[in-house]
């Protein structure tokens, strides 16, 4: 099918929003809510009598964490209800991140707090770092030292160690063993649904977009607590609704649709209102170069290492957070998203008080400005719904730099 044979089908499927009726990208009952996925993912597997451990970061080894048997849960929050309880301890101009994850604790709401028998934790920001002291006398809490210099050998060499003791820690609270040949398994697991996911990634990628941010959501965020094992089934269905959705001319947005390239903190929950006021002004997401969205699955963990920790821990150094110093490899993979997805602009979310993020945000600019030749937007926000308006404006007037297609 052409590219003008899928616009003409994108007409008479009207564009904008998925129809009534369009089958879901992942048809269990949880479209468009993978919190709600995720904590029945846990509960059921509470009930087969397996563990849970809490994460908060992108940098936790979920290969040792598999490998003893256990299963991660996300416990980063992204609701503004809790912020206020938060404040009554944090300080008010912090992350709110951090605010809505302290102040879900405090109020003793969390669902995936109370699921998690202990939690991994890693320095990375200061705020975060801080937080973890505040809360490491109610569970058992393994604080990471996260080597920040990536490029160094003795980062290498550091945090493999902290992998291995991680391994001893879980070990140890959860009486488990985690073998050589365990992370090893699920090294190359990692890889097959990594590869699998990226499939699907690869559809927004296409001229005429046939799934949304709200569908990527749907899949990263359970790519983080369910096993390849119980993802495949859900990735094979995923992309053969998508080959038919192409097939059909279902697609969002328009054929001049301008296409966004999102990048910056994770965002989910009540940031995601950037999302929506993004569609609501014409653009289409394609890419969502954030922990939230596919930076979790991008590279490849060596397979077959003599050591597979240092595979391990080689894999995780390079994901490019803020946190780290210097991050080239985020400008890096930001020319390798342009490239694939093609955004006509690019949008950064900096959360309140990310200090890393907000900084590195004009090196972001100049590269994507200047190397790209791609216009470029920062937002800073929260999780309150104050700023929607002026968000709005701000979006609108870069999506009209966009010639018309
Ligand atoms: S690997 S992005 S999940 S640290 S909490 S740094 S927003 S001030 S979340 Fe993160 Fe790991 Fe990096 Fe990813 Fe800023 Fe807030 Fe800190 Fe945050």
């Amino acid at each position: 099918m052409t590219v003008d044979q899928i616009a003409n089908l994108q007409e008479i499927t009207g564009g904008g929003r998925m129809k009534e009726g369009i089958e879901p990208l992942v048809n269990d009952g949880f479209a468009g809510e993978p919190s709600k996925r995720c904590l029945s993912y846990l509960q059921s597997q509470r009930e087969k009598g397996k563990h849970i451990v809490g994460i908060y970061c992108g940098y936790a080894p979920m290969e040792v964490i598999r490998a003893g048997g256990l299963v991660p849960a996300v416990l980063c929050a992204f609701a503004d209800k809790t912020i206020s309880a938060g404040e009554t301890v944090l300080p008010a101009n912090l992350c709110p991140l951090i605010k809505s994850s302290y102040g879900f604790i405090k109020t003793d709401t969390c669902p995936f707090y109370a699921i998690s028998e202990a939690v991994i934790a890693e320095t990375t920001c200061d705020g975060k770092k801080k937080m973890f002291e505040l809360i490491a006398d109610i569970k058992p809490t393994h604080v990471m030292d996260l080597p920040q210099l990536p490029d160094h050998k003795e980062a290498q060499e550091n945090w493999t160690k902290m992998i291995k003791k991680l391994g001893g820690f879980l070990e140890n609270t959860f009486d488990c063993r985690i073998t050589d040949a365990g992370v090893a398994q699920e090294i190359k697991y990692t890889n097959l649904k990594n590869k699998l996911l990226n499939q699907i990634f690869d559809f927004a990628a296409l001229p005429s977009v046939p799934l949304n941010w709200e569908e990527i959501y749907d899949l990263t965020y359970f790519g983080q607590v369910a096993t390849t094992e119980d993802m495949l089934p859900i990735l094979e269905s995923a992309l053969a609704t998508l080959r038919k959705r192409v097939a059909d001319g279902v697609y969002y947005g328009k054929k001049d649709s301008p296409r966004v390239l999102m990048t910056g903190c994770p965002v989910g929950g009540d940031a995601t209102k950037v999302f929506k006021v993004i569609e609501e002004a014409g653009g289409i997401i394609v890419c969502l170069d954030s922990c939230t969205g596919m930076k979790a699955y991008t590279g490849h963990f060596e397979e077959n290492a003599s050591d597979p920790y240092q595979s391990v821990s080689r894999r995780y150094l390079d994901v490019p957070c803020s946190c780290m110093t210097p991050n080239a490899r985020r400008l890096t993979e930001l020319d390798r998203m342009i490239e694939k997805y093609r955004p006509d602009v690019v949008i950064d979310v900096v959360l309140h008080a990310c200090h890393s993020y907000n900084i590195e945000s004009v090196k972001v600019k100049m590269h994507v400005e200047t190397r790209n030749k791609k216009p470029f937007l920062k937002i800073e926000t929260d999780y309150s719904q104050g700023d929607v308006e002026q968000i709005r404006t701000r979006v609108e007037a870069v999506l009209e730099t966009v010639p018309k297609k």
